[in-house]
């Protein structure tokens, strides 16, 4: 049972850094017709045993995710400040990873404020508004994995690490629904195949906890405190739609491809769900290549998409679902590795000490 969670954690953090890696090459890429079998053949070619390439880069995601998992193996209590050291440390050691265009300032300011309110150089962003993009939830995998077996503590260590970057709570949700669809995947058992309506649901009754809704708020015109349920409802719609030629961009439109995160992380949930069944012109029998695949066919912000929907069929799949040859092909596949044992042994040391 303990080599199946172990398996799971490998799994998600793998999962996420080839959605980094393969989808990297493709971020803004307006999707065209043809896109989808030059995207199979891309992925038959790497999945290839005979297949020598370059090595397919990561980029901030995995970055960012990387401090997120050192954060909690190297201190078991949360230590938010360390957090941030690690996040800007990270930056500066190696800038062109391809951040967000605005995140950067945050790093800066951390550091000539010697990190003196971690919190505060994030509420400055966009005139006080707080960033709403993705970079909350492309990194909040390994939050899921640890906290798993302590829901309430996972959410509160999952906005606090949101927030060193994140405040706007566009930002901070989708980061949420990230870690939930996350740790909702790790639960489930590999044997058993996934109901998509029934996960669907399940995730949006969760939500709806979490999305706290002022019904007298006049100012909520646009429904941002309850966007994310709004577009689980969508999800469930386009899961319940029969295939056509032009459901992909119903998806893109209904749902989104970009950086922001009301409209990208809830699609890496419907890829996710999506690809529970056969999807016209991506030829795999394996789900957790179909999830990736498709994720990267809608265009726009692929890596990132890839890298969530990957967190989350490796969390339900584990390791032994996944292309070692996919895998190989990923920069950092091995410490990955390495990072996701050692946050599962620095959880035994933890319920050890209980
Ligand atoms: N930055 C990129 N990719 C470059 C863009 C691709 C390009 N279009 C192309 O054609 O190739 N990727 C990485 O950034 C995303 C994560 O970003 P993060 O960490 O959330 O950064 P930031 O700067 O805080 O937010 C990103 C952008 O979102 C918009 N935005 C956010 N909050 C806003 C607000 N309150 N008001 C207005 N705009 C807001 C801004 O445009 C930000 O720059 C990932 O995709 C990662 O891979
Ligand atoms: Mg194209
Ligand atoms: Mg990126
Ligand atoms: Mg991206």
């Amino acid at each position: 049972e303990s080599s199946l969670v172990k398996s799971k954690f490998r799994g998600s953090l793998l999962g996420s850094l080839i959605g980094d890696c393969l989808g990297a090459p493709f971020e803004g890429d307006v999707v065209t017709s043809g896109d989808k079998i030059i995207l199979q053949k891309y992925f038959d070619k790497l999945q290839d045993s005979n297949f020598k390439g370059p090595y397919k880069q990561y980029t901030d995601d995995t970055a960012m995710m990387k401090s997120v998992a050192k954060f909690i193996i190297d201190k078991p209590e949360p230590d938010y400040k360390f957090l941030a050291k690690l996040f800007a440390t990270e930056y500066f050691s190696e800038p062109k990873r391809g951040y967000g265009q605005n995140v950067i300032e945050v790093f800066h300011k951390l550091k000539n404020s010697k990190f003196e309110n971690i919190y505060k150089p994030a509420t400055e962003q966009f005139f006080g508004s707080g960033s709403y993009g993705n970079g909350g939830a492309m990194r909040i995998a390994p939050v899921a994995l640890f906290f798993h077996d302590n829901y309430k503590l996972m959410l509160e260590v999952a906005i606090n690490t949101t927030k060193i970057t994140h405040t706007n709570i566009l930002g901070i949700n989708g980061a949420l629904l990230q870690c939930i669809a996350i740790h909702q995947a790790l639960l489930m058992d590999p044997e058993n195949k996934i109901d998509p309506i029934v996960f669907c649901k399940k995730l949006n009754e969760k939500m709806k906890e979490l999305e706290k809704v002022d019904e007298d708020d006049e100012y909520d015109l646009d429904g941002t405190s309850k966007a994310y349920q709004d577009s689980l409802e969508i999800v469930e719609y386009l899961l319940e739609k029969e295939y056509n030629d032009g459901l992909d961009e119903e998806v893109i439109e209904k749902l989104g491809n970009d950086i922001r995160a009301h409209k990208s992380v809830p699609t890496a949930i419907y890829c996710f769900l999506r690809a529970q069944s056969e999807i016209p012109k991506i030829d795999t029998s394996n789900i957790f290549r179909r999830t990736i695949q498709y994720a990267i066919s809608l265009g726009g912000d692929t890596d990132t998409i890839a890298c969530m929907a990957g967190a989350i069929a490796g969390a339900y799949l584990g390791e032994d679902a996944i292309s070692p040859y996919l895998a190989k092909q990923c920069e950092f596949y091995k410490e990955v590795l390495e990072m996701a044992d050692n946050l599962f042994s620095s959880r035994e040391g933890v319920s050890m000490k209980c």
